[in-house]
């Protein structure tokens, strides 16, 4: 079988052609490819990227706007990108929702590199005319000093060659991303320069943006079934939901490119934080939860999580209790319901362990807030305080039957030690686990009430498992 390239776009037959019982719609991009700029360099090339913004900016292309080809970079892996490349950039997403599954081929990644192996290939694209926007999706322990070397390096160059300065939008799941990315850049260039400091701070734009859609990491069986739809080979297909949502601070270089991205479905707002706080705690909160429970429990995905009525009933309870008293997104229930079923989408198969890897680095931004607010208007914890129990549970590093998974988490092997150490000894545990002030701040761990209901779950855990505990701690829904 041949494999999907651009010169086999014109020939890629319509989708019942290729199996006639098989009526999903093939989107393919049928705009001029080759005459479409590279104006996005997207640090973080990976399976969210080409099934959320890729598809924005792909949208664009195809309404004849023809600045928003990209640049698809890998930060180290070179997998993904050579593939690609192999590919002429060209992949396809499988979006499965209620009404059923359609397939696109995206046409936006024009190119592909990898940070690690061509730096001066992206520091290039960074200083090119064309070039206007950086995006980033490189997680959350992404943003560190070897970031802030490339993309200062980047501006430099751009600033040397005379140009304006670039809109760079973190879409990482962190709180206030444009904000942090901005310092990042901003303090790394200060050591070098303090006039490219202030050209960063003032001639560049950092809005903070939200970005959603549920994108697992893609299978075995989503490649054959494009091959099948499709007639070619792509090793590059992956699958996602129908739902997807980008919110974005008005903070552009470009002020019209506001309403080029409102134009194509991207919600442009003066503030992100009640978007951003809902998504995190709603959405990531529960999604992390769910992740942990499932993986001590021996589930393998969201949905064989949410389909068990204990689980189910508990992110209910963890998000209309706990979580949304604490938010202003407008509509809370109907998010809540929307999540549920989003949570749901049996084509979705996310992982537990998918979510489950760099949970230290996560629950910062998914549990913390949450629990302040309500330890701090005397509500309920105890959805919180048994995830989090649940978590101390995992480090074990083996699930209520005996199977042994692997935690991948750069402070996995310093934490599963800790409790490792304290093991058969639950306030010992707790007390040393809730010390690690990068996952809880100073407040919580001080906090009697909290450390006296982690205890509580975790020793509830210990004695009468982790479903005997979800029973007892959400029994009304
Ligand atoms: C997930 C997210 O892996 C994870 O940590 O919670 O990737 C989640 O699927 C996305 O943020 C949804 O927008």
């Amino acid at each position: 079988m041949q494999t999907l390239h651009q010169a086999a776009l014109a020939h890629l037959p319509a989708a019942a052609d290729v199996a006639p019982h098989y009526a999903a719609p093939l989107q393919l991009p049928l705009y001029p490819r080759t005459e479409s700029s590279i104006g996005v360099v997207h640090l973080g090339l990976g399976a969210f990227h080409r099934a959320h913004q890729a598809m924005v900016f792909d949208a664009l292309l195809e309404r004849g706007d023809a600045r928003w080809g990209v640049l698809g970079v890998a930060m180290r892996s070179t997998g993904l990108a050579d593939a690609l490349a192999a590919q002429g950039g060209l992949y396809t997403v499988q979006v499965s929702s209620r009404e059923g599954p359609r397939w696109q081929v995206v046409g936006a990644v024009l190119q592909t590199c990898v940070a690690a192996r061509e730096p001066a290939q992206v520091v290039a694209a960074m200083a090119a005319p064309g070039t206007r926007w950086v995006t980033l999706t490189v997680t959350e322990k992404g943003y560190g000093p070897a970031l802030a070397d490339l993309l200062v390096q980047g501006l430099a160059a751009r600033r040397a060659a005379g140009l304006g300065g670039l809109t760079l939008a973190s879409c990482d799941n962190l709180s206030d991303n444009g904000r942090k990315l901005q310092k990042l850049c901003v303090d790394a260039a200060a050591q070098q320069d303090s006039a490219l400091a202030r050209w960063i701070d003032s001639a560049c734009a950092f809005p903070n943006s939200m970005v959603d859609r549920i994108v697992p990491a893609a299978t075995a069986q989503q490649r054959a079934d494009a091959a099948r739809v499709l007639g070619v080979m792509d090793a590059c297909a992956l699958g996602t939901e129908g739902f997807w949502e980008w919110v974005i601070e008005r903070r552009f270089v470009d002020a019209a490119d506001g309403a080029a991205l409102a134009a194509v479905g991207v919600t442009v707002v003066e503030d992100v934080k009640p978007f951003e706080e809902a998504k995190l705690r709603m959405l990531n909160g529960s999604h992390t939860a769910m992740a942990l429970i499932g993986a001590v429990l021996g589930l393998s995905t969201i949905a064989d999580c949410v389909a068990r009525p204990a689980i189910r009933r508990f992110v209910y309870g963890l998000m209309t209790d706990v979580v949304m008293p604490h938010l202003q997104r407008p509509g809370l229930p109907a998010y809540r319901d929307a999540l549920l079923a989003r949570f749901d989408n049996p084509q979705l198969h996310h992982s537990v362990h998918q979510i489950a890897t760099d949970s230290s680095l996560k629950i910062p931004f998914r549990w913390q807030a949450t629990a302040l607010a309500q330890l701090a208007a005397g509500g309920s914890i105890e959805p919180l305080a048994l995830a989090t129990a649940v978590w101390m549970r995992y480090l074990r590093g083996e699930d209520e039957s005996g199977q042994v998974y692997a935690i991948s988490d750069p402070m996995g092997a310093t934490l599963q030690a800790t409790a490792q150490q304290h093991s058969g000894d639950v306030p010992g545990t707790v007390q040393a686990l809730l010390a690690v002030t990068s996952m809880w701040g100073d407040a919580l761990p001080r906090d009697a009430r909290w450390a006296t209901r982690v205890a509580y779950w975790l020793q509830s855990i210990m004695q009468h498992g982790v479903a005997a505990s979800l029973e007892a701690c959400c029994p009304g829904y």
